[in-house]
């Protein structure tokens, strides 16, 4: 298990890799280029220096998170094969830099969705939460609205107010793309990119939406074991595997999180795992908790153990946190919270594997 943390770069983040550098354990940077429009090629000079960035501060960067899929992918228009033969050529420039996994999701014009993102917690801290009514009454262009008020001046992924700005005609372009259409198009996309990945030696890794359920009325297609074996069925290849993100696939009870890691972590197809915990209160209501078990409704001494039992290889990150100490940057994405998250999952790692050793 390589451990990550995740870095928006430089003029992105308010987090230096200077402060990264000191979290125990040192991990290793997930980071991504945020000023080129979503759909054309990431070009080598940019990548070549986000890469020097990141090395000059002692740090690796192995994993890309995300390189996003553009819309018209993602809705099977003509205009597709364009932006696929962009996205080929990303990775290539990518590889060139030493990029091992290449996160993406295939949500529907939303990455993910909250209620809120900084619910006051009892012990006075704040996190992301969500509540399906809040969700399921609003207005899709008011709550982007209140995304963009609350997110401290962060632009923040999925919610770039380029994409946003076309809300409206995106909405009326999925009227006529379910999810067996969706998944369609997912296959094609992938049909192209997986011989390129293989090539230039880039795992593909698929984030599952998040929530793990329709929200706005539209198509998801990565929210439990079912549909991931069917992802996995489209191209029959190791490259094109997932990023098991426990905090989004767990807000649905019947996601046995442990489970999933043994069932696709032995084929091979697990290269990045999101670790975080949720507290679920009810059905669809759930709070983001610190990574601590008995914090939230996962058991991530089962979640670690699962990766240590399928000897897991690849990387993994502390997934979301909550503000702490009165920090204030981008929701989700502070310091302190993941940082402790990932003194927790490097704890739980070593006792797992000590114990094993005097079994
Ligand atoms: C949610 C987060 C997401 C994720 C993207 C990946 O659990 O990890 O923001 O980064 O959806 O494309
Ligand atoms: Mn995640």
């Amino acid at each position: 298990m390589k451990m990550t943390f995740r870095w928006f770069g430089e003029g992105y983040d308010s987090i230096s890799l200077d402060k990264i550098r000191q979290i125990p354990g040192k991990p290793g940077i997930v980071s991504a280029i945020y000023d080129v429009p979503v759909g054309e090629v990431w070009p080598e000079e940019k990548i070549k220096k986000l890469k020097e960035t990141v090395e000059n501060a002692g740090l690796e960067l192995e994993v890309i998170e995300s390189v996003n899929v553009h819309e018209d992918i993602k809705l099977g228009l003509p205009s597709r094969d364009r932006y696929i033969e962009n996205y080929q050529q990303t990775l290539r420039n990518l590889a060139k830099f030493g990029i091992k996994v290449v996160c993406y999701n295939f949500m529907p014009i939303f990455d993910w969705t909250r209620s809120d993102l900084a619910k006051v917690l009892p012990d006075g801290s704040t996190a992301l939460s969500y509540e399906e009514e809040k969700v399921q009454k609003v207005d899709p262009n008011r709550m982007v609205e209140e995304v963009e008020a609350n997110s401290n001046g962060f632009e923040l992924p999925g919610w770039e107010p380029e994409r946003l700005k076309t809300l409206k005609v995106l909405f009326e372009q999925y009227k006529s793309v379910d999810e067996e259409k969706l998944l369609k198009n997912l296959g094609y996309f992938l049909r192209a990119i997986i011989p390129v990945a293989e090539e230039v030696d880039i795992k593909m890794a698929i984030h599952p939406d998040d929530p793990p359920w329709s929200i706005f009325g539209l198509p998801r297609i990565v929210k439990s074991k079912e549909s991931l074996e069917k992802i996995m069925a489209l191209v029959d290849s190791p490259y094109n595997g997932i990023t098991l993100c426990s905090g989004s696939l767990g807000a649905n009870p019947d996601n046995d999180i442990p489970a999933l890691i043994r069932y696709f972590g032995a084929k091979g197809r697990i290269h990045f795992g999101h670790v975080r915990n949720i507290k679920i209160h009810s059905l669809r209501n759930f709070d983001e908790s610190s990574h601590l078990s008995s914090d939230g409704s996962l058991d991530m001494f089962e979640i670690m153990k699962a990766y240590h039992d399928i000897d897991f290889k690849g990387y993994i990150r502390p997934d979301h946190g909550r503000m702490i100490w009165g920090e204030v940057g981008r929701p989700g994405y502070g310091l302190y919270d993941r940082a402790l998250g990932i003194a927790y999952l490097n704890g739980l790692w070593e006792a797992i594997g000590k114990m094993k050793k005097v079994c």
